[in-house]
């Protein structure tokens, strides 16, 4: 997956409480006899350009980071990697969360100077390792794609009936045993068995959407949980974030369905701008023609909520489930594991401001 020799000096930036930390800071890189970088702190700590004067300083071949990191080196801009050298860059790889296009295009070109291929490794912690990734130099890879899975993974996407889908959208699902994979939920067999291996008979249910395109690739289109039901029309919260994101104002966004009387659910999109735009609704306007333009009128956000900052955790995942208690008005559910607290907070006061 990421072509590693004991030459190499790997990076992966990833928190060591996540599983992507322990697996691909310690074991991976150690066991292949690799050289790994650790790194505890903030990308903009003492500065902006932290992570690229690393890269320089150790000479790093191969750097594994999350499209939540991406989006936001993007927002603060390019004068922050142009001032390091990166040369010593051979691969770079994505981790976490569907990587829209737009962030993948600038990760190519501007952190990998066009030179890298990009592994976009799809996996979870009841995985223990990667499952779905390109094969760097052998696959033909497509921004926004996971591409195939890893040779041995029988990586498939069912219908509700467990028919595989062989063009379109579904359930995700692993269909052989693998070396690393989950065996039982501490202390709760039941629901262990519940969660993953009840809706299809001997089959993993991974709990994420995809589909398959034309040419065979698998495309990651979110959390099952998060998927919108517009008027019967199910929508991926990716393809509508994606579409934001696509607009030149917009760094990061995030998109819920909030129940709705007549459609069942209408489109919630929180907006994060880039730093040398401001909001306004005249934006708010544009931001929903854009959509429309880009998926449909189906997809057509309701509202655009502007803000600073998303509800994230400390692997970069946004709490959608958080967002949707704001938008429909509850109280707050589980808020442990957020980075940082008060960001949703101050998104509910905020969103209550804005709707009264
Ligand atoms: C490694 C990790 C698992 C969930 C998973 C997906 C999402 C992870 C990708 C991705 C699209 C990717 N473990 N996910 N990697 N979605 N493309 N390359 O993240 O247990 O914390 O999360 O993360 O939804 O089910 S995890």
């Amino acid at each position: 997956m990421f072509d590693i020799k004991e030459e190499d000096t790997f990076w992966c930036t990833a928190d060591i409480g996540w599983v992507t930390g322990h697996s691909y800071i310690i074991y991976g890189p150690l066991a292949n006899g690799a050289t790994t970088v650790m790194y505890e702190g903030t990308p903009d700590y003492p500065h902006r350009g932290r992570f690229w004067e690393i890269i320089e300083k150790y000479g790093v071949n191969i750097f594994y980071t999350a499209p939540t990191a991406i989006r936001t080196f993007m927002k603060w801009g390019e004068t922050h990697p142009e001032k390091f050298d990166l040369s010593s860059l051979r691969l770079l790889g994505s981790v976490g969360e569907p990587i829209n296009p737009e962030a993948w295009m600038w990760y190519y070109n501007i952190i990998g100077s066009k030179n890298c291929p990009i592994v976009d490794t799809w996996w979870q912690t009841e995985t223990g390792s990667i499952l779905i990734t390109p094969l760097p130099g052998l696959t033909k890879l497509k921004p926004g794609s996971v591409t195939h899975a890893f040779p041995g993974i029988e990586a498939d996407i069912f219908d509700e009936d467990g028919q595989s889908i062989k063009r379109g959208a579904g359930n995700l699902v692993i269909k052989n045993p693998w070396p690393s994979m989950l065996r039982t939920i501490y202390g709760d067999k039941k629901r262990y068995i519940k969660e993953y291996w009840s809706k299809y008979k001997n089959v993993y249910l991974t709990g994420d959407g995809a589909k398959r395109d034309e040419d065979g690739y698998l495309w990651l289109l979110g959390r099952l949980d998060d998927v919108i039901n517009v008027s019967g029309h199910r929508i991926g919260t990716m393809e509508i974030e994606s579409a934001l994101v696509d607009h030149r104002a917009v760094a990061e966004s995030a998109v819920i369905g909030k129940q709705h009387e007549l459609k069942g659910q209408a489109v919630s999109a929180f907006v994060t701008l880039k730093e040398t735009v401001k909001s306004s609704s005249k934006l708010a306007d544009e931001l929903k023609k854009h959509v429309v333009k880009k998926i449909g009128a189906i997809a057509r956000p309701e509202d655009i909520i502007f803000t600073a900052e998303l509800p994230k955790t400390r692997s970069g995942k946004i709490m959608r489930r958080l967002l949707r208690d704001i938008a429909e008005g509850r109280i707050l559910g589980d808020t442990s594991t957020l980075a940082d607290p008060s960001v949703v907070n101050a998104l509910k006061d905020k969103y209550e401001h804005q709707e009264g």
